[in-house]
């Protein structure tokens, strides 16, 4: 015996990938960490899972890191890579890790439909307010009004909120957390891991190399500090004016509910028309 020890969740890693690809300070070491733990705590079967991300810096979460199946698919399009293979197999547990600018910009589309058809998906969507991966672009999650290398003078657009987005479309879970909330991160991911529908959780995460420099933010320390001071908890949040809120990002948990699940509609129906049901 060497006597080494080695990290319980090694057994869910390509051990020749590491170390990660991610930046100092970066909160997608964190993310893989809540979710390789959300998966040890509920004794999943990892090989009954498949990921799959689309490219940019939270693309790297799962790709090729974790030892099971794992997709890493083009800009935009892992939710309708997702798709095909969630209707194909209904039984896989299919989790699909990106960034903000992947989901929400040019995936925008995918995304709503997704959460409409209440696909039996689970979204992990990373939030570093920016195009991180190819250097500080302005994202549709980036604050009015911020300097990026695309909006010199100012961004003159308005973010999404996604949560209420994925809402409105019909997500049937739907959370807010942040690379902080690695206790509440967790038990979210389980729930979306045990769930049928589609579930959203978006991460608040830091992103010290791109994103610091434009809010003046640059030790990663710094950067989670600034990150705690953004946010504000559901409950608390009732009690602040419009205007004090207009400053603040709520987390919390906003939907849970159940509705009929798309793959399995869509398995129902195939039997029934063939004659076998
Ligand atoms: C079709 C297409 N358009 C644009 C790009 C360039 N591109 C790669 S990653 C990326 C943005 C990544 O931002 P985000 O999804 O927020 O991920 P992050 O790197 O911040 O984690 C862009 C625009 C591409 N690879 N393919
Ligand atoms: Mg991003």
């Amino acid at each position: 015996m060497s006597g080494r020890s080695v990290h319980p969740l090694m057994k869910y890693i390509r051990p020749e990938t590491l170390p990660l690809p991610h930046c100092p300070g970066c909160g997608d070491g964190v993310i893989a960490q809540c979710i390789l733990r959300a998966v040890d705590e509920l004794g999943l079967d990892f090989t009954k899972l498949a990921f799959v991300s689309g490219i940019g810096c939270a693309g790297w979460i799962p790709s090729p890191l974790f030892y099971t199946d794992v997709l890493h698919t083009t800009h935009g399009r892992p939710i309708a890579f997702a798709t095909g293979l969630k209707l194909a197999n209904p039984e896989l547990n299919v989790v699909v890790i990106s960034g903000d600018g992947d989901l929400s910009a040019i995936g925008g589309n995918h995304l709503i439909h997704g959460a409409r058809r209440n696909i039996g998906l689970s979204v992990i969507c990373v939030n570093n307010f920016i195009y991180g991966m190819t250097g500080a672009q302005v994202a549709p999650t980036t604050p009015h009004g911020l300097q990026t290398d695309t909006t010199p003078y100012g961004n003159l657009e308005n973010p999404f909120d996604l949560c209420k987005l994925v809402e409105a479309a019909g997500g049937t879970y739907v959370a807010r957390w942040s690379t902080l909330h690695a206790r509440q991160l967790i038990r979210s991911i389980k729930k979306s891991l045990q769930r049928k529908g589609f579930s959203f959780i978006e991460v608040l995460s830091p992103c010290p190399v791109r994103y610091g420099p434009l809010i003046k933010v640059r030790h990663p320390v710094d950067m989670v500090k600034w990150l705690q001071g953004i946010m504000v908890g559901k409950e608390e949040a009732k009690k602040l004016s419009a205007e004090e809120l207009s400053q603040k990002i709520v987390v919390g948990e906003f939907v849970e509910k159940t509705a009929p699940e798309l793959s399995e509609q869509y398995t129902k129906m195939r039997w029934t028309e063939n004659g076998e049901n």
